[in-house]
């Protein structure tokens, strides 16, 4: 027990019921995977918006890589280079790429489970939108 306010089936890091990336981590509900790790899972986002668009999560759920980070600093920093091992294996790398983290609905962030944007295949502008 972390913390005895916490509800059975809420502890930190632990698999959310509610969570759909939980799912594709537990092969729920499918995707196209193409990395894995022992501490993540790496699968093409469902509407690209770059000619290379993959997603690396966490295994365990934390809900914006922040906390992740806060919580388990080796599982976020085993994140980062496997979003890099994605843009190397997508060629990707040569041109640059972009790795994004939304964090906080203000930011754009839908899913709150941790994970890294890995964008890649076409130019990119600064500041982004
Ligand atoms: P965001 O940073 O939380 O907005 O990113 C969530 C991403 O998850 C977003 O790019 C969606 O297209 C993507 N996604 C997905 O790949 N598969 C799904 O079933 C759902 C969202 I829902």
């Amino acid at each position: 027990m972390i913390d005895g306010s916490e509800e059975a089936g809420s502890m930190a890091g632990e698999a959310q019921a509610d969570c759909l990336f939980c799912k594709i981590v537990a092969g729920e509900v499918p995707a196209t995977v193409v990395r894995e790790s022992e501490t993540t899972v790496a699968f093409r986002d469902i509407n690209p918006q770059a000619p290379t668009h993959v997603l690396v999560i966490p295994r365990v759920h934390y809900p914006d890589a922040g906390s992740l980070a806060a919580a388990e600093p080796g599982i976020a920093a085993d994140v980062l280079r496997e979003a890099a091992a994605v843009a190397n294996q997508e060629k990707a790398d040569g041109t640059g790429y972009r790795i994004v983290f939304n964090t906080g609905a203000g930011a754009g962030q839908t899913v709150f489970h941790a994970h890294a944007h890995v964008l890649g295949g076409r130019g990119f502008n600064w500041p982004p939108g």
